[in-house]
């Protein structure tokens, strides 16, 4: 008997470590709650991830197999799964996040039998032995997709071990679970990959697939859909996969500086006066600042957990170079707002907007914020949708004067980085 520990990577399609234990032996899943990834989710998060542990489990039982779920660290409760089966090796995938790196090796020091990790199936490979600041000589090395690996058709009988706790989300959530990513997948390769590269900025995403809630649990590996899309070809397909790109970057970021959890990747920037107010930050967090672009996407990701690309964006450059706020208490807040919220991309998103030394962004870029919105959403239609009181992307009564206040942004990294 063997385990397979599921941490992301809550799905049965294209799982290396779960075939290759299968390929051993019959072969149990297990998931792990861990209070170090619970305790400090916003309940919408976990709502999230404890849905998706949900149909994992059915998709386990529809093949006759069983996902056991245990609650508690898991370099105690891993060990105790494999001692309770008597199971003679675990297989799992590499994590490669600073927390998921420690969680394994302390995983594989507390076992009595061996701990296999596979590569997880990313487009580029995170770990990468020369690290890249910047996103393009990083994306050169995919050189193309190999074929994502099958989900196995029966899984061996096995008792099942530990219930899903629930949790009540304070909005409504996606439809959890392989299958529902697949829908979605097709739907998209179908209506909106091929505009996808006319499309992606507009405010209110519906450009984009609206996936990376099922990314960000592995739900979903980035190889299945690069494969698909590259299947159909076409310019579109190619911005989508580069766009996916983006997650491994994140990934490889993270990896080889995980001192960018706390520190602006290019130092310098450390020392720009952050601003402790408190009651700018709160007019920023629920969408009162009086800019209408800022304030219309602050209010759609309280309700639905869900922002597009471009006016997250704006947000993190708003709150990064026009108020100086601490963005790395910004960037907190707003990922707990995130279904999709995951580490690596919401820390390369914060610094890559907020020009903190990710990729080639120009840090003395600042965002036009009627500008952007009337460009990328012309008909104003997400406006009325998410701030109906504004007739227009034009400030009003703004909690900070933006000429004034950009002028401040350039002055200062000007100074900053002035030879
Ligand atoms: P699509 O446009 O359909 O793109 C397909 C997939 O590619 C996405 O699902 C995502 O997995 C990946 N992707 C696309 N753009 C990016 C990008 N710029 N960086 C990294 N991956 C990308 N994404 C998260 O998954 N979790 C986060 O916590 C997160 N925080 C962000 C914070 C900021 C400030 C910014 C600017 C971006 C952040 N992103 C994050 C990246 C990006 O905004 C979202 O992945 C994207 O908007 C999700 O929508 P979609 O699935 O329709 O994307
Ligand atoms: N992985 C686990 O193994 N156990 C958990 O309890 C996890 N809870 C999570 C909660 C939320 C809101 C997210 C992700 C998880 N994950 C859990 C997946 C982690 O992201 C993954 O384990 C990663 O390697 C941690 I969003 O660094």
């Amino acid at each position: 008997m063997y385990l397979v520990w599921h941490k992301g990577n809550l799905r049965l399609a294209d799982h290396p470590a779960l075939l290759e234990a299968l390929a051993q032996g019959p072969a149990v899943g297990l998931v792990v709650l861990d209070p170090n990834n619970l305790a400090q989710a916003s309940p919408r998060r976990r709502a999230w991830f404890l849905a998706n542990v949900r149909a994992l489990r059915r998709a386990y039982r529809e093949r006759g197999g069983a996902l056991w779920v245990l609650q508690g660290p898991p370099w105690e409760k891993v060990p105790e799964a494999a001692q309770a089966l008597r199971a003679k090796g675990v297989y799992a995938l590499r994590s490669y996040t600073p927390y998921g790196r420690y969680r394994d090796e302390r995983v594989r020091e507390s076992l009595l039998v061996p701990l296999h990790l596979l590569p997880a199936p990313h487009l580029v490979p995170p770990d990468l032995p020369k690290a890249y600041r910047v996103y393009t000589p990083f994306s050169r090395h995919f050189l193309g997709v190999d074929p994502p690996l099958p989900a196995p058709d029966a899984l061996p009988q096995a008792p099942e071990e530990g219930e899903v706790p629930g949790e009540t989300p304070d909005i409504p959530l996606p439809e959890p679970g392989e299958e529902a990513a697949w829908r979605r997948l097709e739907r998209f390769l179908e209506e909106g990959l091929s505009r996808y590269h006319r499309e992606r900025d507009r405010l209110d995403g519906a450009g984009g697939s609206r996936l990376s809630p099922y990314f960000t649990l592995g739900v979903l590996s980035p190889r299945q859909a690069a494969w698909e899309a590259l299947k159909r070809g076409g310019e579109g397909a190619r911005k989508w996969v580069a766009e996916l790109l983006w997650r491994d970057f994140s990934y490889h970021l993270l990896y080889h500086f995980p001192r960018m959890r706390e520190h602006p990747l290019d130092p310098r920037f450390a020392s720009l006066p952050w601003q402790e107010d408190e009651e700018l930050l709160s007019a920023w967090y629920w969408g009162k600042t009086g800019v209408p672009l800022v304030d219309a996407a602050m209010r759609e990701l309280h309700a639905t957990g869900f922002l597009s690309n471009r006016a997250r964006m704006a947000v993190a450059q708003f709150a990064v170079k026009y108020l100086l706020l601490p963005w790395q208490k910004a960037e907190a807040l707003f990922k707990n707002l995130l279904l999709d919220g995951d580490t690596p991309q919401n820390l390369q998103g914060w610094q890559w907007a907020g020009g903190l030394g990710v990729d080639a962004a120009p840090y003395f870029r600042v965002f036009n914020l009627v500008e952007q919105g009337r460009r990328h959403d012309p008909e104003g239609d997400w406006l009325r949708r998410w701030a109906p009181e504004y007739p227009s992307y034009e400030p009003q009564d703004p909690v900070v004067d933006l000429l004034e206040a950009r002028r401040r942004y350039l002055e200062l990294v000007q100074r900053l980085t002035r030879g």
